[in-house]
């Protein structure tokens, strides 16, 4: 890997882009696991208090990266620590950022906006209260209570829902097991044609956890969706935008790009120029 001159982003993306390829690891890519490390560092967003989201990158830290929602993203981590080596001029809240980007659109899913700019820069004064994640074994009330709080409307919340297009759940991260779709380094609008398709069935995994499966007939692969996907499909204000997003791909891709862009934006506060103007008043980030 090529050491670069500070700002040339798109050197970084080209490196993003050549890891993605990891023959052992899940479905030989790390593209999935990258583009919830991108999720996560921005979705403790709380727009009330301005707290949380991706400037600070504060998952580097055990209060936040030892939240049991973050468990198995430090294989992420650990994924990007060589390009950060390369290119250490960029700051990690925008090195994880930037990474889900790349790896949704070189899984085959829309270009996504992204802007450069956030800082590592931490303060504890506002630390965000564990918890701020969601859960997915819970119903559409959570579901809106959590992406609410970050500023989403309905239609959002079911665009960005797509994403569980890609990578699986482990039964040693969130206890629960599989994936949405036959093909998960794939980013395509399967995931709402199986939620709108076929038909779910309920189960209890031995470890108590309960999610809904579904054999596919060609592969005879098992699917899974989470109690939390469900309740798109359960919701009458939900449901729409999953069929929508079933019938039209397009559409899909169109929106998936506008909400992502929206998720790694939320608490980053920018001038006419696109230039951060809070790098150095980071609330509810954490130190060491
Ligand atoms: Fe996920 N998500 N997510 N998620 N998620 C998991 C995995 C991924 C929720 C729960 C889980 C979003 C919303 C929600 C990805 C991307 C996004 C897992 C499995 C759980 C339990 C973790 C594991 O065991 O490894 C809940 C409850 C959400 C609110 C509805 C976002 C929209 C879909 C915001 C989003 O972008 C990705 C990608 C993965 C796969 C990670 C992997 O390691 O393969």
């Amino acid at each position: 890997m090529a050491k670069s001159t500070p700002g040339d982003y798109d050197a970084v993306r080209e490196d993003i882009k050549a890891l993605l390829h990891q023959p052992e690891y899940d479905d030989g890519s790390a593209g999935p696991v990258l583009v919830r490390l991108a999720w996560h560092s921005a979705g403790t967003y709380d727009a009330e208090t301005d707290t949380g989201g991706s400037n600070g990158a504060g998952m580097r830290y055990e209060a936040e990266g030892g939240d049991p929602a973050n468990a198995g993203l430090q294989h992420a981590r650990v994924f990007l620590e060589p390009i950060k080596a390369a290119h250490s001029w960029i700051t990690y809240a925008d090195l994880w950022t930037l990474a889900g980007v790349v790896a949704v659109e070189a899984m085959g899913g829309p270009a996504v906006p992204w802007q450069p700019g956030r800082t590592d820069y931490v303060d504890d004064s506002k630390l965000p209260p564990p918890g701020r994640l969601p859960d997915g074994a819970l119903g559409a009330d959570h579901v809106r209570a959590i992406f609410y709080r970050m500023g989403f409307n309905d239609q959002e919340i079911v665009a960005l829902c797509g994403a569980h297009n890609l990578g699986r759940c482990h039964s040693d991260r969130s206890g629960f097991e599989g994936a949405w779709v036959n093909n998960p380094t794939r980013f395509s609008n399967q995931y709402f044609k199986l939620l709108s398709g076929v038909e779910w069935k309920e189960k209890t995994l031995e470890n108590g956890m309960r999610q809904f499966y579904y054999i596919d007939e060609d592969s005879e692969e098992e699917l899974m969706m989470l109690p939390t996907d469900m309740a798109l499909w359960f919701d009458d204000k939900f449901r729409p935008y999953v069929e929508k997003y079933a019938k039209d791909k397009d559409t899909f891709f169109a929106d998936f790009s506008k909400v992502f862009n929206k998720l790694l934006e939320l608490g980053i506060e920018r001038d006419a120029s696109g230039r951060v103007t809070n790098t150095d008043n980071v609330k509810g980030g954490y130190h060491s």
